[in-house]
Parts: C-alpha cells; structure tokens; sequence
C-alpha cells in the first residue's frame, strides 16, 4: 500500500499541490473567495482521494506536517494574488488534532505577518467532529486565531451533533451548509427545508453562510431565494490548480 506522503513535495512520495475552488456571492455574482482543497497526485497511483490520503495522515504526526505544509502553500498564494491586484480569500480545512495545541495558531500569525497578509484574507474551515474531539482545548485554539482576526467557519454545518451549541459557543464569521444537503435539495422538499433554516438560523446569528455542492442551475436559483451569501460547486467551477483559477477568472469576468 502507499505510504502517507511526506512534508516535502516531489519524488518517489509524489506531489502534493493545492487545489481552489472559487466561491461566488450570490447576489452579486461577485467571486468572492476560494477553499484550498489538498490534492496528492501519487506517481503510480495517479490523484489519490484527499479523503483516504487525510485518514491515512491523521493516523500519525504527519497530518501536522501536511497542515503546516497547506498553510505555508496557502498564505503564499494569498500574497502572489495581492501582488497581482487579485483580492481573493482563501479557506483552509483544518484536522481535528491540528486544533489541539496552539501550534497552529502560532504558525498562521508567523505566516501572515511573514508574508504581509492580511488576517481576514484567511479562514479556516473547521468540522463538528473537530469540535467533538476536545472542545475546550479546540475553542482556546479558535478564539487565538479569531483575535488575530483570522475568519472561522463551522464546516459540513448539519452532519454533527451539537450544532446550535457550536453556534452558540464558537466566535464564528461562516456556517457552510454541508453538500450532502445542497446536493438533494432540487429534488427532495425534506432536503430543502433542512437548506432554508439553516440559512435563516445561520443569518439571525447574525453569521454568512455558505452553500457547498451547487451543481445546478436550479439549486442555484433556490439558494438565492434563500437568501444564501455564497456557493460554491461544478455548476460555477470544479476545485482546479491556482494557475488554472487565474484563467477561469479572467473567462468569469
Ligand atoms: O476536494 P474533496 O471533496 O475531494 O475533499 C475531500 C475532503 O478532504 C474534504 O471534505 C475536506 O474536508 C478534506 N480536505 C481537503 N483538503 C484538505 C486539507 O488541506 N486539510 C484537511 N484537513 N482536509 C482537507
Ligand atoms: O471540506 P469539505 O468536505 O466540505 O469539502 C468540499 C468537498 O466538496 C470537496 O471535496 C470538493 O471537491 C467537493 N465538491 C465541491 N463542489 C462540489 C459539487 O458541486 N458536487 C460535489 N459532489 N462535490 C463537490
Ligand atoms: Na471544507
Ligand atoms: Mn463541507
């Protein structure tokens, strides 16, 4: 079997890029950011599933250097892009056991100031099942990297257990509604019911919300209905390389 990668890129172990995914505003149209969405491209096995090459990293320390690794990637993008007058955000998904100590927070804080960007040019996505794990030590780690003024958003918001408490207890700017429930909710009422509360619980806390997995127009047109801030999915752009997104960009506009 292959063996987790590495923190370094290149040879025998394989790639490791990032991927972005552009997020649209949607009333406006507007791109109004992009999530990083890890991708391994193993030199016999071709693009690994991020999903099985995470399972495989959280087993051991390398997920931290996977993160540290995404992060670097990520505030460095963020800096080419302002150099060259592009004001996108970026959404980095974070480990469960990345939250545990303050290690990360330390090295966004380190990054940002490193490489002049600005803190609310960069969120972290953040899961339920993250939260579950050791939530105070979690909510110390947030609320370091919320005062620095780095954006967190609740992920796969829906799929976990204690969410209106998370909602309560968090300093959240995002809920991101999961895809599970965007994908369906065309076809199935029961599904748009559960997308269009939690839109209007999402907005009366006064937080954005995000819809993840649009891939129709149709979809499209309930969330604006909805009032949803922003979406993301194939109907506006698969997750591509960072020069791949400068050229959408420039087709988009
Ligand atoms: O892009 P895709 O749907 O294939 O990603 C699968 C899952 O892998 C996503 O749900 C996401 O949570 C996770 N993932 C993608 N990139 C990263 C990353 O950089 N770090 C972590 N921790 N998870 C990631
Ligand atoms: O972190 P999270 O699991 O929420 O990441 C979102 C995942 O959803 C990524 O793996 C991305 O590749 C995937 N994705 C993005 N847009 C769509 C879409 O329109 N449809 C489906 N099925 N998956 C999508
Ligand atoms: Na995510
Ligand atoms: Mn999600």
């Amino acid at each position: 079997e292959a063996a987790p990668p590495g923190a370094e890129s290149g040879g025998a172990a394989g790639e490791i890029t990032m991927y972005y995914q552009p997020q649209i505003a949607i009333a406006t149209g507007e791109v109004v950011g992009v999530e990083a969405l890890l991708r391994w491209r193993h030199p016999r096995r071709g693009m690994v599933d991020p999903e099985e090459l995470i399972r495989v990293a959280e087993q051991s320390a390398v997920m931290r250097l996977l993160t540290r690794r995404v992060v670097d990637d990520v505030v460095e993008q963020l800096a080419k892009w302002s150099a060259t007058g592009l004001g996108l955000r970026a959404a980095v998904n974070v480990s469960v056991r990345d939250l545990h100590t303050g290690e990360i927070a330390d090295q966004i804080a380190d990054r940002l100031t490193r490489y002049g960007v600005a803190p609310d040019r960069l969120q972290l996505e953040i899961t339920e099942g993250a939260l579950m794990a050791d939530p105070r030590r979690v909510l110390t780690t947030i609320t370091r990297l919320h005062r620095i003024g780095v954006g967190i958003a609740l992920d796969d918001f829906g799929t976990g257990y204690s969410s209106l408490q998370h909602l309560r207890r968090l300093p959240l700017s995002e809920v991101k509604v999961d895809r599970s429930f965007v994908l369906g909710m065309a076809e199935d009422s029961d599904d748009a019911a559960i997308v269009r509360s939690t839109i209007e619980l999402a907005k009366a806390l006064g937080l954005r919300v995000v819809a993840e997995g649009v891939e129709d127009e149709r979809t499209w047109r309930m969330l604006h209905a909805a009032g949803c801030d922003a979406a993301q999915g194939w109907f506006y752009a698969r997750p591509m390389p960072a020069e791949e997104l400068v050229a959408w960009l420039a087709r988009y506009r």
